[in-house]
């Protein structure tokens, strides 16, 4: 079975968590990290990868010896450098890195000092009040250990989507060698594309003796039958995932389709309707008077209760109900509509690819326009472009425009929005570009109003366009900064700039909700990749999600338009 690169990530943090307890260089700590984040984030698996006989070390950030591990780890399922470490540090060790304000030295410390190895002896000596007598912690520091440590265990684990596709793929590929299977399809969170998941809901339909419940349990990535029966098993995966399977006879297939999608609040809408109607609705079927009226397909459910399709993307109990009744539903943006990426980086600045190469990914993925937004050179990056660099990019790209005929290079540039809320380049060379992006990128830190202000006199500037990935989140990594975000969004309708939604599958942001409220506002969006490689234009598809979910249509979004179109939106007042 292939190895995920969730897995491969994951021995790779690992590695970089023992190695600084240990004292490592910090470079190569650092080299694991960023090896860690950029497996977990690549659109395509690995193993995969190495089967097409792709050169693992032309991928942006990895190097050979990288690549030979990586090659080690889908080959044997082990990281051999990791087994060593492990002789020397425990492995738990990892866990408590996890934990919010300890670092390798506090773990080192709390290790050597106390034996604590896991959670559990971190959270028994926390109470036994063990902790604040060892040198450098103190009663408050022990305090808000125990209070991190009790989060920690609470916590709730969703996985991004992302990472849940690559494991739901390669077991839905798995099921379906099953013998007499018919329909199989994810439903759940995972249907409705949340960014997110908790666990995957998974419905079939087979034949009476068909091999799929056995099949499931026996998968070999399965390391605990939590349930084990004829119509529904449930199973924890390598990877933590928990998995339910369901196997539902075929005249019921759209009624358990469209009860195990969800979500709870949509379902329960539905039925209200049905009720109404004197229908009882369920996972069978829509019944009256306990004969079945439907149930083969979502669409016959919908129709029972006088509702057209409503797509699953929608179906959060946020108003779809009753704009599927009045057939005032959206029509939603599809990747079909994209004609182009308007934040992508190069080699100049922080980016793996050349101009060159990045913009022949982007015609091959039938874009019209693609633009490149290196980092100014303000905080974000070393190597930022300073003014004469960029007259440099714009010059390159000139030239490379010369030369295309299919696809237009736009000339742009990621600004830093300096805490007073100016940009980080005078006017008269941005004045030069087809448009801005400007983000935030430091002073995470202040209050809402403060960092609200600072964005909205940043946007007073006339050359800023695109306000990229607003509120700083990073999905289970970075909790987004204090902004007042409906303020911006109204602050850029007035102003006549627009907001981004950072397609990169672990910022997502905006998220769903913002632009819903966008939308709302009546706030156009650009859904860009952010892309560091050619691999990363990948991600679009996941930046559509969150249109999708916030209701948006092509119209909602600027990079639908065509260039002379888009051309004219930049034009500011
Ligand atoms: P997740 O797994 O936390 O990301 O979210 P979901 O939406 O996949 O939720 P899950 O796995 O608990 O259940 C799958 C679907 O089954 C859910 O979206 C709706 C349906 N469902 C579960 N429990 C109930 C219930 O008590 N009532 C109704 N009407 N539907 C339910
Ligand atoms: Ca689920
Ligand atoms: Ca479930
Ligand atoms: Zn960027």
């Amino acid at each position: 079975m292939p190895i995920h690169n969730n897995e491969i990530a994951d021995d790779f943090d690992r590695l970089a968590d023992l190695l600084e307890i240990e004292g490592a260089n910090q470079f190569r700590v650092r080299a694991y990290r960023d090896a860690a984040r950029t497996v977990r984030n690549d659109t395509r698996n690995m193993a995969d990868r190495i089967e097409d006989g792709e050169d693992l070390s032309e991928i942006a950030g990895i190097g050979e010896d990288l690549a030979e591990k990586i090659k080690t780890i889908v080959e044997t399922g082990e990281l051999p450098l990791l087994e060593e470490v492990r002789l020397r540090v425990p492995d738990a060790l990892s866990d408590l890195m996890r934990i919010e304000g300890l670092g390798p030295k506090r773990v080192k410390a709390l290790y050597h000092n106390l034996d604590i190895e896991t959670i559990d002896d971190l959270k028994d000596a926390a109470e036994n009040e063990k902790i604040q007598e060892l040198e450098g912690f103190g009663r408050k520091t022990e305090h808000i250990i125990k209070e991190r440590v009790e989060r920690f265990a609470g916590a709730e684990k969703r996985t991004t989507l992302l990472v849940a596709e690559d494991i739901a793929e390669s077991l839905v590929e798995y099921l379906k060698q099953s013998k007499g299977l018919k329909d199989i399809v994810i439903a759940g969170s995972y249907r409705r594309c949340k960014e997110t998941v908790g666990d995957l809901d998974i419905l079939v339909t087979a034949k009476k003796d068909s091999s799929v419940m056995k099949r499931f349990v026996d998968y070999d990535e399965v390391i605990e039958v939590i349930l084990h029966g004829k119509t529904r098993s449930t199973v924890r995966l390598r990877s933590g995932m928990h998995v339910d399977l369901r196997v539902v006879p075929e005249v019921s297939y759209g009624s358990a389709l469209h009860y195990f999608t969800g979500s709870k609040a949509h379902n329960i809408g539905v039925r209200k309707l049905g009720m109404k109607k004197g229908y009882k609705i369920n996972e069978y079927g829509v019944f009256k008077n306990d004969k079945r009226i439907a149930g083969k397909t979502e669409k016959e459910v919908y129709e029972k209760v006088g509702l057209c399709y409503v797509p699953p993307e929608l179906r959060e109990g946020r108003g779809e109900i009753e704009a599927a009744k009045n057939n005032a539903l959206p029509d939603l943006v599809t990747l079909n509509d994209i004609r182009g990426d308007l934040h992508c980086h190069t080699t100049a600045t922080d980016g793996h690819n050349s101009l060159k190469k990045m913009t022949e990914a982007a015609r091959e993925r039938g874009y019209e326009y693609i633009a490149f937004t290196d980092h100014s050179k303000h905080v974000t990056v070393a190597r930022g472009l300073d003014k004469k660099r960029l007259l440099k990019q714009i010059d390159a790209i000139d030239r490379l425009n010369d030369k295309l005929d299919d696809i237009v290079v736009l000339k742009s540039i990621e600004l830093d929005i300096l805490e007073d809320g100016s940009l980080d380049l005078p006017d008269s060379v941005l004045k030069k570009l087809d448009f801005t992006v400007c983000s935030v990128h430091y002073k995470f830190h202040l209050s809402s109003k403060k960092q609200t202000e600072r964005i909205l006199r940043a946007m007073d500037n006339p050359c800023f366009t695109i306000f990229g990935h607003p509120t700083g989140r990073q999905i289970n990594e970075r909790e987004p900064y204090q902004v007042d975000i409906e303020k911006i969004i109204k602050g850029a309708v007035e102003r006549g700039c627009f907001l981004e939604v950072n397609a990169n599958a672990s910022r997502l942001d905006l998220n769903d909700d913002a632009c819903k409220l966008a939308k709302d506002n009546g706030l156009k969006v650009a859904i860009s990749t952010d892309a560091h490689s050619v691999s990363d234009l990948d991600f679009m598809r996941f930046g559509l999600n969150q249109a999708r979910r916030g209701w948006m249509e092509a119209k909602d979004v600027i990079n639908t338009l065509p260039l002379k179109k888009l051309r004219k939106l930049f034009q500011r007042g």
